[in-house]
Order: C-alpha cells, then structure tokens, then sequence
C-alpha cells in the first residue's frame, strides 16, 4: 500500500500533467488509502492548481493548459467529493444553507469543495452552481426556508458581485434575516467587513467552524 507522501505526490503529478485519468486514480488511491479527503484535496491537488495559475498569470502557459489542469483537478475533486459526504453520515439536519459562485464567476471547484464539507458537516447544502445573478441567491433562500447564503467568488472583478448581493439583501429589507459568509481567494476578513457580511472563511474547514461559532446568530 502506498504511503500518504506517495499518494499526494501521485495527485500532484495528475494535475501537473494535466491528466484527468491519473487524477481519478490517485483519488481513488488516497479515499482507499482512508486518507481525510478535505486534506488530500488541500496537499495533493491545491498546491499543484495553484502553481498552474501563478503560471498561467505570468504566461508561462496559456488558457487551454489552465483548463485542462482544471479539469483533471475536477475529475479527482468529484472521487473525494463524494467520500466527504459520505463521510457525514445521516446526521440530523443542521441548518440550511444556499450557496454559489457569483455572478460573471465560472469557478467552481473550491465553492464545490465548501458545499461538501457543510453538507457533510451536516448541513442542508442547496448548490445553485456558478454565475448566480443576486436575485437569485434571494429567490433560493426564501423558497428554501434557508438560514445562511455562501457567496464564492474567485476574480477580484466578480468579488463586487458578493457587495451586489449584500445590497439587494438590504433594500429588501432582509439584512438581517440571513447569515452571509463570503469566501474565495481574492476575498478578504476587511473586504467581508467592508460590504457587511456576516462573516469570511478562507477555507472549506473554516466555514464549517465559522458557522458552528456563530450558530447563536442565525440558527433562529
Ligand atoms: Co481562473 N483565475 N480564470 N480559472 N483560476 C484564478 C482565480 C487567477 C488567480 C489565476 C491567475 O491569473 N493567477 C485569476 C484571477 C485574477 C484575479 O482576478 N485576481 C484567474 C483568471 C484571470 C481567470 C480568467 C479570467 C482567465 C481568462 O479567461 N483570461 C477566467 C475567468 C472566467 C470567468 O470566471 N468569467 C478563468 C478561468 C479558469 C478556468 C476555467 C481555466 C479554471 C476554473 C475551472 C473550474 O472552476 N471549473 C480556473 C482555475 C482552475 C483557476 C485557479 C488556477 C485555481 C482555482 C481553484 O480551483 N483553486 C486560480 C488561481 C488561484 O486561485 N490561485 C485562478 C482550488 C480551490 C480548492 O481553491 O477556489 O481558492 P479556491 O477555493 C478555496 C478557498 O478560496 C475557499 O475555500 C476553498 C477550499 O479551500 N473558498 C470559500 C472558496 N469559495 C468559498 C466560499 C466560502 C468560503 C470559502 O463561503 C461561501
């Protein structure tokens, strides 16, 4: 059996080479391995991405490159996906949450990573996907009783669509009946304060400890 080193090197290298296949397998590899999903995406596929974009964004590799690097983090991320949900079992119903990437954001794999922690953190996770116009975000909540909307956001121009969301929230005068939490990486503890959010989780692991810290707020 491969070590946990081995398994994560394995992942690194998937996304490295940009393939999909191998992504899947040394996913496979590390939920059979019984390795925490939540961290193998972390150390096996994050680091890896990450290196792929600083690349991208100094045009050491072009658009096509990036995406296919995307995809095969995706492939690997939907094997784990599954086992952390998995991993929660049938818990008793938490709270319920709406979540999606903004508006003009097509990014959806750390805001997929978060919804799959809440929910098997025991939430009731609604996903409504990417590039989510703001009344939308509204709509969902109401219909779905929620308590708590999840705003992800990857561009530092689409970032601006979380304050639209805050805002239209406010006008309508349900400032107050929604807990909010913003996450992505352009996204900061100030920018959350800045348009008002209820509050900032930089990762999936804090956004379950944020809400478990703030239940008192909006488990009403
Ligand atoms: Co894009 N991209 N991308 N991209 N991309 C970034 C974000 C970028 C930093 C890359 C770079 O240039 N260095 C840059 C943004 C620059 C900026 O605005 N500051 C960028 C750009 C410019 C673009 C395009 C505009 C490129 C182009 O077309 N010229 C374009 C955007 C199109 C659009 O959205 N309208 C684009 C497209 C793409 C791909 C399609 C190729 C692909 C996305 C595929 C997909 O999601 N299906 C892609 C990718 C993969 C990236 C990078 C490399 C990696 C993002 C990722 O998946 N990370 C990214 C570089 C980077 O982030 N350093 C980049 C892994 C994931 C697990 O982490 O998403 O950060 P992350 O999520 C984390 C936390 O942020 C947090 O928890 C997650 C789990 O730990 N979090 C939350 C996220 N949401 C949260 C919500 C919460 C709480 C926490 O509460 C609700």
């Amino acid at each position: 059996m491969a070590t946990a080193e081995q398994i994560y090197a394995n992942m690194q290298a998937a996304i490295q080479n940009y393939d999909a296949d191998a992504a899947v397998s040394a996913a496979q590899e590390a939920v059979a391995a019984g390795l925490d999903p939540t961290l193998a995406i972390e150390k096996g596929f994050a680091g890896p991405i990450r290196e792929v974009g600083e690349a991208f964004h100094r045009m050491d590799i072009f658009l096509p490159q990036l995406v296919m690097a995307a995809d095969a983090m995706k492939a690997g991320v939907a094997v784990l996906e599954a086992a952390i949900k998995a991993s929660g079992g049938k818990l008793i119903k938490k709270g319920v949450i709406i979540i999606g990437t903004v508006e003009g954001d097509i990014h959806d794999i750390g805001k997929t990573v978060v919804a799959a922690m809440l929910q098997a953190n025991g939430y009731e996770v609604h996903d409504l996907g990417v590039e989510v116009p703001a009344p939308r975000f509204i709509q969902a909540a109401e219909e779905a009783h929620a308590q708590v909307i999840g705003l992800s956001a990857l561009l530092s121009t689409t970032m601006l669509f979380q304050r639209d969301v805050l805002e239209l929230l406010r006008n309508k005068g349900l400032g107050k009946k929604y807990f909010t939490i913003v996450g992505g990486a352009p996204v900061t503890q100030a920018w959350a304060d800045q348009i008002g959010a209820s509050a900032y989780a930089r990762d999936a692991i804090e956004a379950v400890r944020v809400l478990e810290e703030h239940r008192k707020e909006w488990a009403k």
